[in-house]
């Protein structure tokens, strides 16, 4: 590919446009997409997990992992874990491991669904012992935030009910109240809770916080530093991300994402692959509405079945920074003063003019002035490091959530 000569010609039309191409590009080099330390290991789906060789083990591959993901893209400086998946003695330690493969520790996920006494749910289990537990979890994750120099405490509850008159709804809507109202006290001075939704699954008669607007009610009474997390698979069928993200970002309460791409269900699968333009509307909102105003995080969470680990997670990210250069590509000016004349059409079709243009050159660019590599595809492929780990590591077994 002739990068530089198609560079050129996409800057100059895109410099007609009214874009401030270098601008642009900026924004581009500041982008950041955290990939998650579970999307490493082995997982999978609820009824086979797939082996796959040189799969990470433990957080200590997953960093390398991560890092490599990192040293390909420029982009994916951070990598999010999950307690007690990721568990060590020495967190201290373990942030200095990552810096010095060039990436930190991102957010800090406790884990509430993986324990036998969660069976009838964590902050909102019947029973007071097992609530206590589950708080005593998350207090341990708020205090291993400052060890590993995280700022983000990431929650999601699998707590529900399967049947009608399981359980009181609303009694386990004011435990869950106030145990999260409790857990804003224990953050530490520069932390943030993301508060994630998701309709069904485990539970599936009802979830204790089944959606964006549960998310957020609770964060409202927590307090300033608790938001809502949005991942991309946790909605019916039909509803409008883009919508829910454009509130919340109003409202100063979108902390952050779970990026990933969903047909059916949760289906986790690689973000932008079967929805690419679900995933661009998004972008838009959040260039229009100014995310450069709130801290938004943005972080992968997919469970890979049948695809290779890392190039799954390479691709990931990638998909992300196409789909945020066509955002970014939008002439929102322009936009404002076709929608305010009423051109329907003509409104529309400023959006689908940029989601259509291919960003590639731009991108090749900005990864070359990164010092990167312009196809960080063909880097993968071509070099050992898939090989590497495989030879290394060979083929784990790995215990872990199959659902994601
Ligand atoms: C739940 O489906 C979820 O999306 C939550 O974010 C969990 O932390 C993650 O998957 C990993 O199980
Ligand atoms: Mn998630």
């Amino acid at each position: 590919m002739t990068y530089t000569a198609d560079y050129e010609r996409l800057a100059e039309r895109l410099t007609q446009q009214g874009i401030d191409v270098e601008a642009v590009k900026a924004k581009l080099k500041k982008q950041h997409i955290e990939t998650p330390s579970w999307g490493y290991g082995n997982g999978g789906t609820r009824f086979k997990v797939f082996a796959w060789p040189g799969a990470a083990r433990n957080i200590h591959e997953k960093i390398a992992d991560a890092a490599y993901i990192h040293q390909l893209t420029g982009i994916a400086p951070s990598i999010a874990v999950h307690i007690p998946w990721d568990k060590v003695d020495d967190y201290a330690g373990l942030a200095q491991e990552a810096k010095s493969k060039g990436i930190s520790i991102g957010a800090v996920n406790p884990n509430f669904f993986q324990d036998d006494i969660y069976k009838l749910g964590s902050l909102t289990n019947p029973s007071s012992v097992v609530r206590e537990e589950a708080m005593a979890h998350m207090i341990e994750c708020c205090e291993i935030m400052p060890k590993v120099g995280s700022t983000l405490l990431s929650l999601w509850f699998a707590d529900g009910t399967n049947y009608a008159g399981q359980d009181s709804i609303s009694a386990r809507k004011r435990l869950l109240e106030s145990a999260l109202v409790e857990t804003h006290r224990y953050l530490p001075a520069n932390g943030r809770m993301l508060i994630e939704y998701k309709f069904f699954e485990p539970a599936f008669y009802h979830t204790d916080l089944a959606d964006w607007g549960m998310a957020y009610a609770m964060a409202l009474k927590c307090g300033e530093k608790a938001q809502v997390l949005v991942d991309t698979g946790h909605h019916a069928q039909g509803t409008n991300i883009a919508h829910i993200v454009s509130f919340l970002l109003d409202e100063g309460r979108l902390g952050g994402f779970h990026l990933n791409a969903r047909r059916y269900a949760d289906d986790d699968l690689i973000v932008g692959t079967n929805n690419p333009f679900e995933l661009f509307e998004i972008y838009t909102e959040l260039v229009a509405t100014g995310e450069a105003a709130n801290d938004v995080a943005y972080m992968i969470d997919q469970s890979h079945n049948i695809e290779p680990k890392l190039e799954a997670m390479l691709v990931s990210v990638l998909n992300c920074q196409t789909a945020y250069a066509k955002a970014l590509i939008v002439n929102y000016g322009k936009l404002r003063e076709i929608q305010q004349s009423g051109d329907v059409l003509g409104a529309h079709g400023v959006l689908v003019d940029a989601f259509q243009t291919d960003v590639r050159p731009l991108l090749a660019q900005v990864r070359m002035e990164m010092g990167r590599h312009p196809d960080p595809v063909a880097a993968y492929r071509a070099d050992g490091y898939v090989k590497k780990v495989a030879e290394d590591r060979g083929i784990a077994v790995q215990a872990g959530s199959a659902i994601q």
